[in-house]
C-alpha cells in the first residue's frame, strides 16, 4: 500500500468505530420505530414514521439507492449538536480551537477544498431552458446542462451501495425565516456529518421546520461524499471522490443531487445550490428574484435609514461591506445577510428581502481586526473553522492575522496539518468560517422579520482597477438590467493562468444561474410594472489603481462616503451629473472630510469616452459569443441607445 493511503478496509474500521460510538451515545429502542417494512437500513434515530408521507418516501427511495447501515433524523437541538461534535473530535476528524468557545477545525482531503464549477450541471428536457445558445466555436460560460437520461445514469453510476456502512442523516431545513412567506424548505440527505453540523449553522434546521411543512412538498437534497472507484480514501478522515465529484440541479422536480465533495457550496446544498440555483428557477416562475447579494441596512446622522442589496462576484468583499464599520461619525451599518438575498415586491409595491440563510460561510484569508473586525467578534464562538491553520495556543490563523498573533511565541500547524514553514500558505486561500449569524454584533434587528426589510438601492460592483468611476448610477430599470448583465471583475482566469484577467460575471450570478441567463435578463426587465417602486440601481468600483498599480480609494469604512452619496440620491438630492453611462457624482457630492490623503475625486469619477467605447465593444462580443440569438431584444435597444449616448459624448 503507498505512504499515507488507507484501504478501504481501513476506512470501515473508521466507520466500526464511528457507529460504535453513536451505538453507546444515541440509539434507542424508542425511537427505533420499524412499522414491520423490510428498510435497507438497520438502525434508526429519531421517529421515521413521524414523518410526512412525502418524506418517507424521499428517504426509502434513497435509502434503497445508497443503502445507508443507519439512519439519523436529526432535530437541530443542542445535545444533537454536541454529539456530533464530539463524534467528529473522537474519530480525530475535528479538533478543539480551545480559545474560542464551542468551535472546532477541520482539515478536508486538499483535493475538496472549493466549489467545482465545471462539475456542476443544470437538467432540463431542453438544452436552452438551461443555458444560452452558444456562437459555434465558442467555450459555453453561463453554466452547464445535463440531459435527464445522463443525470440519471451519472446518479446510478456514482449513488449505488455509495452508503453501505455509513449514516444517513436527515436535515430538514427552512431557507429564510421559519414560517416566512418568502421562506423555502428543504430536506437534505447526507452522509456526512460535518456537513450536518454546518448546515445547522447555515440554515435554520430541525424539528421546528418539520411542523411547518407539514405534509406539503419541499426541495429535495440528496449528498454523499463517495468512495473513489479504486475503493481508497486518501484520506479516510476526509472521504471524498474529486474525479467523480459532480453536482446536479433538476429545477422540474426541485431535486439536487451532489456526490463526491464534503466542501462548502457542493456539500451545504442549501447554499448556492438551493438558494441561488434551484431558488432562481423558482422565483422565476413565482415572479420574484433570488440573488448573490448582501443586504445591509445603513443609517446617517439623522438617523434616516435605507436598506440595500449588493451584488459583488466572489472575493469582492461581499462580506466585509455587509459588516462594515463607518469612518464618519454618526454612520451606522446593520448586516442582514452577506451572500444571499431573496426579494419579492409586496402588495404595496415595496421590494422586501430576507437573507434565506442563518450564518456565514467567509473566507478566512484576509480577514482581520482592520479589514472586518465585526466578523473577527463573530467567530469567537460556535464556528466551524475548515481548512485554516492552528496556533500552539489553542487559536486559529491565516494569512492576514499576523498582526493579531505572535509568531514568535507560537507554532502554526498549517492547513495540511504539518508544521507551517513561512513560505507556504498557512491557511488554504479558501479557507472558511462558518458561523451563526445571530452572533454577529451588528446583525439588523429586522434580519429574521418574516416578511423582509425595504430595499430602496441595489449595488453591482466588481473589482475594476482601470476605467471604471468609484460610483454611477444607472438611467432606468431598463438601463440596470444592462448594468448589471455587463458586470466585469479582475479575477484569476483559471488555475493555468497565473496573471489576473477581467472576467465577465453578469449579475455576480454567473456561476449560480439555474436557468438560461437570456431568460433572466428578461426576468430581471418583467420586475418593473406599474404602482411598484424600483430600487434605485449603481455601480460601484472601489478598487480603481492608479499607474503607480496604488489603489485611489481607501475603502473598507471609507466606503461610507459613497453610501452616503447614494443615500442622498434615493432621496432625491441634487448631487449627481448625467454621462451616458448614467449618473456620475457632482464636484465636491462625495464628503471628503477628515481624509488624510484625498483622493483624486476627478479622475474617480471621470467618464472616459474611449474606454467605455472599448467596453462596450468588449461586452457586445460577450452577449454574441455567448448569447446569440437568446439576447432580448430590449438589451438589443439598451445598448445601441448606449451607443448613441456614447457617440455623442
Ligand atoms: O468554495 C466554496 O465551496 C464556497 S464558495 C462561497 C462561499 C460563501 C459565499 N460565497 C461563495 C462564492 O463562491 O460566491
Ligand atoms: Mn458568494
Amino acid at each position: 500500500m503507498p505512504d499515507g493511503k488507507y484501504s478501504v478496509q481501513h476506512s470501515v474500521t473508521i466507520q466500526e468505530k464511528r457507529n460504535s460510538l453513536k451505538y453507546k451515545v444515541l440509539t434507542s429502542a424508542e425511537t427505533n420505530v420499524l412499522s414491520g417494512k423490510t428498510r435497507s437500513f438497520e438502525d434508526i434515530k429519531g421517529n421515521f414514521d413521524g414523518l410526512s408521507a412525502k418524506i418517507r418516501n424521499f428517504i426509502e427511495k434513497s435509502a434503497d439507492l445508497c443503502k445507508p447501515s443507519q439512519l439519523y433524523i436529526c432535530d437541530g437541538s443542542e445535545e444533537e449538536n454536541t454529539q456530533l461534535l464530539q463524534l467528529l473530535v473522537e474519530n480525530g476528524v475535528a479538533k478543539p480551537i480551545d480559545k474560542y468557545q464551542n468551535s472546532y477545525l477541520v482539515r478536508t482531503n486538499p483535493a475538496d477544498t472549493a466549489r467545482v464549477e465545471s462539475k456542476t450541471f443544470i437538467c432540463t428536457p431542453d438544452k436552452y431552458t438551461s443555458v444560452p445558445r452558444t456562437k459555434s466555436g465558442v467555450t459555453p460560460s453561463l453554466g452547464n446542462w445535463i440531459s435527464p437520461e445522463d443525470m440519471e445514469i451519472a446518479v446510478k453510476e456514482r449513488f449505488t451501495n455509495c452508503m453501505v456502512g455509513r449514516t444517513m442523516y436527515v436535515l430538514p431545513f427552512s431557507m429564510g425565516p421559519v414560517g416566512s412567506p418568502l421562506a423555502k424548505i428543504g430536506i437534505q440527505l447526507t452522509d456526512s456529518p460535518y456537513v450536518a453540523l454546518s448546515m445547522r449553522i447555515m440554515t435554520r434546521m430541525g424539528a421546528e421546520v418539520l411542523k411547518v411543512l407539514g405534509d406539503d412538498d419541499f426541495v429535495r437534497c440528496l449528498h454523499c461524499v463517495g468512495t473513489p472507484k479504486s475503493g481508497v480514501h486518501e484520506n479516510p478522515l476526509w472521504p471524498c471522490d474529486p474525479e467523480r465529484t459532480i453536482i446536479l440541479h433538476k429545477p422540474e422536480t426541485n431535486e439536487i443531487v451532489s456526490y463526491g465533495s464534503g466542501y462548502g457550496g457542493n456539500s451545504l446544498l442549501g447554499k448556492k445550490c438551493f438558494a441561488l440555483r434551484i431558488g432562481s428557477t423558482i422565483a422565476k416562475k413565482e415572479g420574484w428574484l433570488a440573488e448573490h447579494m448582501l443586504i445591509m441596512g445603513f443609517t446617517n446622522p439623522k438617523n434616516e435609514k435605507m436598506y440595500l442589496g449588493a451584488a459583488f462576484p466572489s472575493a469582492c468583499g461581499k462580506t466585509n461591506l455587509a459588516m462594515m464599520t463607518p469612518s464618519l461619525k454618526g454612520y451606522k451599518v446593520e448586516c442582514v445577510g452577506d451572500d444571499i438575498a431573496w426579494m419579492r415586491f409586496d402588495k404595496d409595491g415595496i421590494l422586501k428581502a430576507v437573507n434565506p440563510e442563518n450564518g456565514f460561510f467567509g473566507v478566512a484569508p484576509g480577514t482581520n481586526s482592520k479589514s472586518n473586525p465585526i466578523a473577527m467578534e463573530t467567530i469567537k464562538k460556535n464556528t466551524i473553522f475548515t481548512n485554516v491553520a492552528s496556533t500552539s495556543n489553542g487559536g486559529v490563523f491565516w494569512e492576514g492575522m499576523e498582526e493579531e498573533v505572535d509568531l514568535k511565541e507560537t507554532t502554526i500547524t498549517d492547513w495540511k496539518n504539518k508544521e507551517w514553514d513561512h513560505q507556504s500558505n498557512a491557511a488554504h486561500p479558501n479557507s472558511r468560517f462558518c458561523t451563526p449569524a445571530a452572533q454577529c454584533p451588528i446583525i439588523d434587528p429586522s434580519w429574521e422579520s418574516p416578511e423582509g426589510v425595504p430595499i430602496s438601492a441595489i449595488l453591482f460592483g466588481g473589482r475594476r482597477p482601470e476605467g471604471v468611476p468609484l460610483v454611477y448610477e444607472a438611467r432606468d430599470w431598463k438601463h440596470a438590467v444592462l448594468v448589471g448583465a455587463s458586470m466585469r471583475s479582475e479575477a484569476t482566469a483559471a488555475a493555468e493562468h497565473k496573471g489576473k484577467m477581467i472576467m465577465h460575471d453578469p449579475f455576480a450570478m454567473r456561476p449560480f444561474f439555474g436557468y438560461n441567463f437570456a431568460h433572466y435578463i428578461e426576468h430581471w426587465v418583467s420586475m418593473e410594472k406599474e404602482g411598484r417602486k424600483m430600487p434605485r440601481v449603481f455601480h460601484v468600483n472601489w478598487f480603481r489603481k492608479d499607474a503607480n498599480g496604488k489603489f485611489m480609494w481607501p475603502g473598507f469604512g471609507e466606503n461610507t462616503r459613497v453610501l452616503d452619496w447614494i443615500m442622498r440620491r434615493c432621496n432625491g438630492e441634487d448631487v449627481a451629473v448625467e454621462t451616458p453611462i448614467g449618473w456620475v457624482p457632482k464636484p465636491g457630492s462625495i464628503n471628503l472630510e477628515g481624509l488624510e490623503n484625498p483622493p483624486n475625486m476627478e479622475e474617480l469619477t471621470k467618464v472616459d469616452k474611449e474606454f467605455f467605447l472599448k467596453e462596450l465593444d468588449q461586452i457586445e462580443k460577450y452577449f454574441d459569443d455567448q448569447l446569440t440569438t437568446d439576447l432580448p431584444e430590449t438589451m438589443k435597444d439598451e445598448l445601441k441607445r448606449y451607443r448613441e449616448r456614447l457617440s455623442k459624448y
